[in-house]
């Protein structure tokens, strides 16, 4: 069994995790060069096993402008028949690879007493994908945070309140920054408006990746 990342040393965490609103926690630089590098290798690997794939909105079937996959006993799967978690890749039919353990050593460190997470949505963004304004809201539990990983380019994060219309604030994300939408804070509309191309030499091929961790269903 490896040593725990935390105690490892391998995570930056030198910056104080700022409160941009109730519930809603930036944790800057949580991830230095070295844990970034590695977690995206995890990512990469999984990635192999459970390749890439572009989402549709639900009815419309409009493709989404990013690529996702999953890790984790559950995936975040939208189709024309909905948004939903799966247990199986909607390719390949196989169960997802485990969530990468950085990955989880960042769900400790920030999600508090929470039960571990079920599921962790990988997005990908190129130079022009974007995320509309949106809530986490499909899931069955939200005592649980979502705890959000940001990899490789710079992204503008929008966020709000529990309503659409709610004025929104905006906060520019760098790769080993981590977001955690808890409290009061967890069904808060949010979104990436844009990507800031070739801002991080992490990515072989560019962009942006982001981790989500997610407690689907309530402990038992
Ligand atoms: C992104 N993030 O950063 C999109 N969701 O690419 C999310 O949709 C998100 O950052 C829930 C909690 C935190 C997030
Ligand atoms: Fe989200």
């Amino acid at each position: 069994m490896a040593a725990d990342p935390l105690s490892a040393g391998l995570l930056g965490g030198l910056e104080p995790t700022v409160e941009l609103a109730p519930g809603l926690l930036l944790a800057r630089s949580f991830f230095d060069a070295p844990a970034q590098r590695r977690l995206a290798a995890d990512v990469a690997q999984a990635a192999q096993a459970a390749p890439f794939f572009r989402p549709r909105m639900p009815c419309s079937g409009k493709p989404f402008s990013v690529l996702m996959t999953n890790c984790g006993e559950l995936g975040w799967i939208s189709d024309e028949s909905g948004y939903r978690y799966e247990p199986r890749h909607p390719a390949t039919g196989a169960s997802f690879p485990p969530i990468p353990a950085l990955a989880l050593s960042a769900w400790r460190a920030l999600a508090g007493a929470a039960p571990a997470p079920q599921a962790c949505l990988v997005n990908y963004y190129d130079a022009g994908a974007r995320m509309g304004l949106h809530r986490d809201a499909d899931e069955g539990d939200f005592l649980a945070p979502v705890v959000s990983i940001s990899l490789g380019d710079d992204a503008l994060f929008r966020y709000g309140g529990a309503n659409r219309s709610d004025r929104t604030k905006s906060v520019r994300l760098r790769s080993g920054d981590v977001v955690v939408l808890g409290g009061p804070s967890r069904l808060a509309f949010h979104g990436i408006d844009r990507i800031y191309p070739a801002t991080s030499g992490l990515l072989p091929q560019g962009g942006r990746l982001n981790l989500t961790l997610r407690r689907v269903s309530p402990p038992p």
